[in-house]
This record gives C-alpha cells, sequence and structure tokens, in this order.
C-alpha cells in the first residue's frame, strides 16, 4: 500500500470515527505587491505557507473535531494582529514575532482568519483567509471574495487615510484572481460530473456585498455565518456579506458549461473593463 494511499484512508478514520486529530501548520505575514488582470501592481500584505510573498491566502483544511496547531509569524515591519472569527482566538503579533494558537474545531463551517487590527485597514490590505471544517469528504471548492481599489492600497499602505464611506472598488478577485484567470484556479473554478454532491465554500473578506448568482443549477446553502436560519434554502442567487462565510451544496442533474458569477455588474469588471471581474464557470461532464 502506498504511502498515500495509507494518509488518504488514515484522514478518513481520523475524520469520521470521533477520534479528532492535530493539523500542525504555520502562516507568515509578508507584504509584497497584488498583481490585478490588467498587470497593475498595488502594495498587498498576505498570509504564505512560508516567507515568500504570494497574492493568495492559503486555505487551511480540518475534518470536525480536528485540533489546529498553528505558528503566525509576522515577517513585516509593522505590528498585525491574528483572528479567528467565531472562535475565541484574536493575538497581536510585534514585527518579527512569531505566537502559537492552538484551537480546536468543535463544529463545521467556514471561518475567516485575520488581521482585525485598525480594521478594516490590513483585512482590506490582504490579511484574511479561509479555515474549512468538514464534515465529509465530498469534493470542494474555496472563493475568497474580495475587491479592492489600486489608489486605496497605496494611500492605506503609505500611512495616509481613506473615508470607507467613500469606497469605490475597481477590482474584484476570487482567490485574488479575476476573470479569466479564476478558472485556472483548480481551488475555485467549480468542476464535476452529474450526480456529485459539490460544495463551495465561500468568504467574503472584502468590504461590499457579492451576490454570486448560479445559471444552470441550484445550490443548498450548508452553513452560514451570518444567518444560520437560511441553511436548507434552495436557490440560484446568494447575496454575501462582508466578513460572512457560506457554504453552497451542489448536486449537478446535468452537463455543461454555465456561469457563476457576481450579479453586480459593476463587480464583473476589472478597471472598468468588463467582463475582467468575478466571473467563472462551472464545467459538469456527463
Ligand atoms: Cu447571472
Amino acid at each position: 500500500m502506498s504511502k498515500i494511499i495509507l494518509a488518504s484512508i488514515l484522514t478518513f478514520i481520523v475524520g469520521f470515527n470521533g477520534m479528532s486529530g492535530t493539523v500542525t501548520k504555520s502562516l507568515y505575514i509578508v507584504s509584497g505587491s497584488l498583481l490585478s488582470v490588467d498587470n497593475n501592481l498595488s502594495p498587498y500584505i498576505t498570509f504564505n505557507d512560508n516567507p515568500v510573498f504570494t497574492q493568495e491566502n492559503p486555505i487551511i483544511n480540518l475534518y470536525i473535531g480536528d485540533t489546529l496547531d498553528l505558528w503566525v509569524y509576522n515577517t513585516d515591519l509593522v505590528d498585525h494582529g491574528f483572528v479567528i472569527n467565531d472562535v475565541n482566538v484574536s493575538i497581536n503579533i510585534a514585527p518579527g514575532d512569531s505566537v502559537f494558537v492552538q484551537q480546536e474545531f468543535a463544529s463545521s463551517g467556514v471561518f475567516i482568519y485575520h488581521d482585525s487590527q485598525e480594521y478594516p485597514k490590513y483585512t482590506y490590505l490582504g490579511l484574511a483567509g479561509l479555515i474549512v471544517v468538514k464534515d465529509h469528504s465530498q469534493p470542494c471548492f474555496y472563493w475568497n471574495l474580495k475587491e479592492h481599489n489600486a489608489d486605496w492600497n497605496n494611500q492605506l499602505f503609505n500611512g495616509g487615510t481613506v473615508n470607507w464611506s467613500d469606497y469605490d472598488p475597481k477590482y474584484f478577485t476570487i482567490n485574488a484572481r479575476s476573470n479569466p484567470n479564476i478558472n485556472m484556479d483548480t481551488l475555485a473554478r467549480i468542476t464535476g460530473s452529474i450526480g456529485d454532491t459539490l460544495h463551495l465554500q465561500i468568504a467574503n473578506t472584502g468590504q461590499g456585498v457579492h451576490s454570486i448568482h448560479f445559471h444552470g443549477y441550484h445550490g443548498v446553502i450548508k452553513y452560514s455565518s451570518k444567518n444560520p436560519s437560511h441553511i436548507g434554502r434552495e436557490k440560484d442567487t446568494f447575496p454575501i456579506y462582508p466578513m460572512e462565510t457560506m457554504t453552497i451544496q451542489i448536486i449537478p442533474d446535468k452537463s455543461g458549461e454555465y456561469p457563476v458569477h457576481d450579479h453586480n455588474l459593476a463587480a464583473v469588471t476589472g478597471n472598468n473593463i468588463y467582463p475582467n471581474g468575478m466571473f467563472s464557470t462551472i464545467l459538469i461532464t456527463p
């Protein structure tokens, strides 16, 4: 038996017989530049798997009952914070310092980890990702929804202030990419076959509401951080508010390629060019 198969079986057993595991992970706060769909560069800060900057914040996957052992390193020159929403984690990290976080996740769902210092400044500048806690081993896709205005990134990064009530974002991203690049992200692009049970794990870490519209299929809300009473609702459009998370389950009844996009037309643009925004397609094979 190969090690990979053995590891998969162990993960399955650990996830489903009540024996919980420990997932050990490190995150590095690193500043760099966000490359937008039209090759514009904006100052950006993210959590990374190692001290090298990437545009995307890692997705941390757990099974229900798992304990997360997490080291967070601040390689930046200013203070940052580390918060996991909806669980009791909130820590300050001095420049060059690191913190250890241990947290058990007793229920399934999508949890945002982010830097809440001077909120929304550092969350807006990129420091926000997803922790997904599952109670199944079915296929999952992951969307970290966000938007930004390049001028504001420059202003905030250089110590300036902005008036959040005048927020006018120009770029709209899923996992830090815009159309047509979203479909190249295998974590983001929803693919499967007729009858599969697919899960879309969504967090809105931006400052605008994003209303996700599915063509071709309806989805069922399986988790909602903001409106637990909406669990079980079947629809084709899902408004997701800033810092809200949601799990949508789709069981495709036909094959084809259909758009999935933000229903707000402005959010399907990139610096006013259509359709360079929050637009993807779901691809279902027979
Ligand atoms: Cu639509």
